[in-house]
């Protein structure tokens, strides 16, 4: 059986260096262009009509030289926009680009100083267009790719596979990730859909064979003792949006394939981790995280083609059994690794879970898969488990199960803008209740734009000082990886080798026992590297890069002092932090306040000039 699951291994290798060597080239390209359309105009006129972004902030963010798409410079190619009017049409309004890297850079100080400019926070491109969904999708479905377009010439669009942002039938790269029109991104490999897949050797049901045989072998014939566990089930691709609305669904089976992929050409998995078989999770079970009521309205749907929870909570006929097999994934890696069978694990499942709360499923979620993962630790014998919760929304499902319990401490990190980003909760005054205050940490940022410093600044003066002190017998992390770097709804700039360092901080703490569940994440490409360079660290193979030198930007500082100074009543511990950053912070605040007082003191001399 070993031997056969070698064969398989190698064929499946063979079969993926085909993607290795398209995707390679393709990957050095996108990672320079990634973040360099990300405020695309389209994007910034959206943000306009609603309110959130000064005209003159529209901009191309990023590097204008590094275009290696081609012998193109900076030439860009302008974006067309769409507002709805009052009356609901969609027209055309404006093609605007700035090409110059530093629009859209908030300049508040000079080059050279510590702090380093944030991007503007004009990229919730998807969230927007999502909440014009309703008045795209009461056009006519046959015209549903097909938008007006300034001179009255009609062109057709098509959506990137890798980031689901529309593009223009003539251009070949997506104008927000680079791209590749045709990619093949989720063309080859284990579980390619039928959709992406043209011509193909073998078919998708005897790739399902072969991976499943993989999965008996491996786990009937040896001890994980030592072992990274990833917990992954092909069921779970079934759950999909079965509406055709006028955008893709960002939360597609295609971020399973892509992850999957990515991780069998490097040889991880199949290869280095060891595969837990799924099983669906019992009605027991979910009854310790959700309300009978909850429960039954997700397995209502089993008897639907098409259902909603809200406008953007899908469920089709597959959904309820997916997430009760994500949710059971969850609860048996949960216990092998508290039972020491594994030393860690990585739970590739869908749909996420942290927005579900104990009555309602919302945000693309149904079952809160991380809280399962709690009680089924605990029922393995962990008396306090620590959550860090690093998707870029707030875990409001997470933080309401677990609020007034303290033996369960929840740390989320997350874009806030004072309520303004989904789901609007998480403040940094939200410390549990009954209790358990100081038992939710939430670390709310202001803006989009955060990146590696500020995630790893927080975690160095927040996440380990208190999860040191609460000394944890397991850690979940609830893993979105919609911060990172090229996200069409998170708008923020984590790295992949950021999410390994913070892996790599959190895997000190109690012997390692890591539990990662896979939340959010929407960019194909940046989650399948993020994912990796998260399992390396797990394997014990990278220990996640250089650890010095780590200067956060000035709204990290700033939301880092003030989750110091409401937690600091919580956890003592925290005050070496607080006083050790106060001159820094106080030394920043008087530099800003000067600049504002002398801007203000120049207008008046101004105005009583003229
Ligand atoms: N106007 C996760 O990342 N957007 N969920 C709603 C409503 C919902 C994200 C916009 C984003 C949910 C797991
Ligand atoms: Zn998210």
């Amino acid at each position: 059986m070993v031997k056969a699951a070698h064969i398989i291994m190698d064929s499946e290798t063979l079969h993926m260096s085909r993607l290795r060597s398209v995707d390679c080239a393709a990957e050095n390209t996108l990672h320079k262009q990634i973040n360099r359309l990300q405020c695309q105009s389209s994007v910034a006129s959206l943000m306009e009509r609603n309110g959130c972004l000064e005209p003159k902030d529209i901009g191309v963010v990023g590097m204008p030289n590094s275009d290696t798409r081609g012998s193109h410079d900076e030439t860009i190619q302008p974006a067309t926009v769409y507002e709805s009017t009052t009356d609901g049409n969609i027209s055309n309004l404006r093609t605007e680009i700035v090409a110059d890297g530093s629009a859209g850079f908030p300049r508040e100080h000079q080059e050279g100083e510590p702090y380093k400019c944030q991007r503007q926070n004009n990229d919730r491109s998807l969230q927007d267009i999502f909440e014009l969904q309703e008045l795209f999708d009461d056009e006519d479905d046959d015209d549903s790719d097909w938008e007006p377009s300034q001179n009255g010439i009609i062109s057709k669009k098509w959506f990137c596979t890798n980031c689901i942002m529309p593009n223009f039938e003539d251009v070949l790269h997506c104008d927000v990730c680079g791209e590749y029109k045709e990619s093949e991104i989720v063309r080859h490999g284990f579980f390619a859909s039928h959709f992406a897949r043209g011509v193909n050797t073998h078919s998708e049901s005897e790739e399902l064979v072969t991976y499943q045989a993989h999965v008996g072998t491996s786990t009937r014939e040896t001890a994980l003792g030592n072992c990274t566990a990833v917990g992954f089930d092909e069921r779970m691709l079934l759950h999909s949006e079965g509406e055709m609305k006028s955008h893709p669904h960002p939360e597609r089976p295609d971020r399973l394939r892509a992850i999957i992929a990515s991780l069998a050409t490097a040889g991880i998995f199949p290869g280095k981790c060891f595969p837990i078989p799924a099983r669906e999770i019992t009605q027991d079970e979910l009854l310790k995280v959700h309300s009978l009521e909850h429960i039954k309205s997700v397995e209502l749907t089993s008897s639907m083609m098409s259902s909603y929870f809200t406008p953007d909570t899908y469920a089709n006929e597959h959904s309820a059994h997916a997430a009760r097999l994500a949710a059971g994934l969850c609860a048996d890696l949960a216990s092998e690794i508290m039972s020491g069978h594994a030393k860690n694990g990585f739970a590739l499942v869908r749909p996420p879970g942290h927005h579900a709360g104990i009555t309602q499923a919302m945000g693309f979620c149904l079952h809160n898969n991380a809280a399962v993962a709690v009680l089924a630790a605990r029922v393995a014998g962990a008396k306090k488990v620590l959550i860090v919760d690093w998707d870029v929304h707030h875990g409001n499902g997470t933080q309401e199960i677990f609020d007034g319990d303290r033996s369960v401490l929840y740390i989320s990190l997350h874009r806030h803008e004072e309520g303004r980003f989904y789901p609007g909760t998480g403040a940094a005054d939200e410390v549990g209740i009954m209790g358990a205050e100081g038992y939710s940490v939430n670390v709310p940022w202001k803006c989009g734009g955060v990146g590696d410093d500020d995630y790893v600044f927080a975690f160095q003066h927040i996440v380990l000082p208190i999860a040191s002190e609460f000394s944890p017998d397991l850690i979940v992390i609830s893993a979105g990886f919609d911060a990172a770097r090229g996200d069409p709804l998170g708008g923020c700039d984590v790295t992949p080798a950021g999410f390994g360092q913070m892996t790599n901080m959190l895997s000190g703490l109690c012997h390692g026992k890591l539990l990662v569940i896979l939340e959010g994440g929407y960019n194909l490409r940046s989650i399948s590297t993020s994912v990796t360079a998260v399992i390396k660290v797990l394997l014990g193979e990278s220990s996640g890069c250089q650890m010095g030198g780590i200067v956060p930007s000035k709204q990290g500082l700033r939301t880092v002092m003030e989750v110091l100074k409401v937690q600091v009543k919580f956890w003592p511990i925290l005050e070496s932090s607080y006083n050790s950053l106060l001159p820094q912070w106080e030394a920043l605040s008087f530099r800003a306040k000067n600049i504002q007082l002398n801007l203000a003191r120049m207008l008046a001399a101004r105005s009583k000039r003229g």
